[in-house]
């Protein structure tokens, strides 16, 4: 665990502006007063505005209201260990772990989409350095063929971070990379595939054909695989971003049913939004779990998922360094 050093200080300082919003806002309106009607609904009015989300708020809310109504509770010091606590609960903790091969039967392979410019490419230089400090060894596939210059930006953080690159033509078919990689991967015998895709638009049907096909070449190839279906969404779009997670979740949903589309969200750019409260919202639009949250733009910047520590940062009363 000491690649996430000091997991709540960075988490802290990625969620400053989030924590502006949200927390801070609800601290003073909460702590040391009494509770009343119109406290209640200026709660509820903070809590949409930092994108938590309509579902979540208006059961968060209805609790506290009917607790305050039949005399439980009196104080806004109360209703703050309460959100905590409610808050805390709504992640169950074996839908956040990365799903990984079982050991001895091939790579595992990781499969990263999502809209243009999100961070994907970042994002897996981030899950690289995380699972080359575990010890793993990592083999990525550059997919994404669209882009000029995306090859390139992938074999940059390669190089750094000390691992292989597949590749093919500029403009050729992606999924002739997937390939490609899966068979390299399984010949050297690496623990974690990683793929790079062009970025796409959840409205875009041939290009989510595209993607479509490339998950199922890699299920051909690999036993298991894709094991991972990540979405990397970008923190600072709020609410646009649930339209993205249903869209590629459907989009990327075997036809026959079954399996779900997308297997976790990696959320990036938290550092960069007051939306921070988006986690929740992503919980309650989609079941999808986010497995981890960017924090910055260098490998290193990375959380595991952890909505215990996600929660105290978003409630911590100052940010140290922050
Ligand atoms: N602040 C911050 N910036 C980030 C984070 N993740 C990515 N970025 C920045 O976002 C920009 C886009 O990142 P890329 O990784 O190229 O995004 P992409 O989704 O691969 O883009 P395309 O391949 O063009 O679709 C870059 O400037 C990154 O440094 C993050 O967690 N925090
Ligand atoms: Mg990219």
């Amino acid at each position: 665990m000491a690649f996430f050093k000091s997991i709540l200080g960075k988490l802290r300082q990625g969620l400053a502006k989030t924590r502006e919003v949200l927390s801070v806002g609800l601290r003073s309106l909460l702590l040391g007063r009494r509770l009343d009607e119109a406290l209640i609904n200026e709660l509820e009015s903070r809590l949409i505005a930092a994108d938590v989300g309509t579902g979540t708020t208006a059961r968060l809310v209805a609790q506290v209201r009917a607790d305050f109504r039949a005399g439980k509770i009196s104080t806004g010091d109360e209703v703050l260990a309460y959100l905590k606590e409610e808050l805390k609960k709504l992640w169950p903790e074996e839908d956040r772990r990365l799903r990984m091969a079982p050991a001895g039967s091939g790579p595992t392979v990781i499969l990263v989409t999502g809209v243009n410019g999100v961070g994907k490419t970042t994002s897996i230089a981030k899950l690289c350095a995380h699972l080359r400090h575990e010890g793993k060894s990592v083999l990525l596939g550059a997919c994404d063929t669209f882009r000029a210059g995306a090859v390139r930006q992938l074999e940059v953080w390669a190089e750094r971070l000390g691992v292989e690159v597949v590749k093919g033509q500029q403009g050729g078919d992606p999924a002739a990379v997937a390939f490609d990689a899966c068979a390299a991967a399984k010949a050297r015998g690496v623990d974690v595939l990683i793929l790079d895709t062009a970025g796409r638009l959840q409205t875009q049907d041939p290009l989510m054909r595209q993607l479509t096909k490339l998950r199922s070449v890699v299920a051909k190839q690999v036993s298991g695989g894709p094991h991972e279906t990540l979405l990397v969404l970008d923190a600072t779009t709020g609410q646009n971003a649930l339209r993205q997670a249903e869209e590629f979740d459907r989009a990327l949903r075997p036809a026959e049913g079954g399996a779900t589309g997308l297997t976790g969200i990696f959320l990036s750019k938290l550092d960069g939004t007051a939306k921070g409260g988006i986690v929740i919202a992503i919980k309650e639009a989609t079941n999808v779990p986010v497995k981890f949250v960017g924090t910055g733009e260098t490998p290193e910047d990375v959380q595991a998922f952890d909505p215990g520590a996600f929660v105290e940062a978003l409630f911590a009363e100052e940010a140290p360094g922050a």
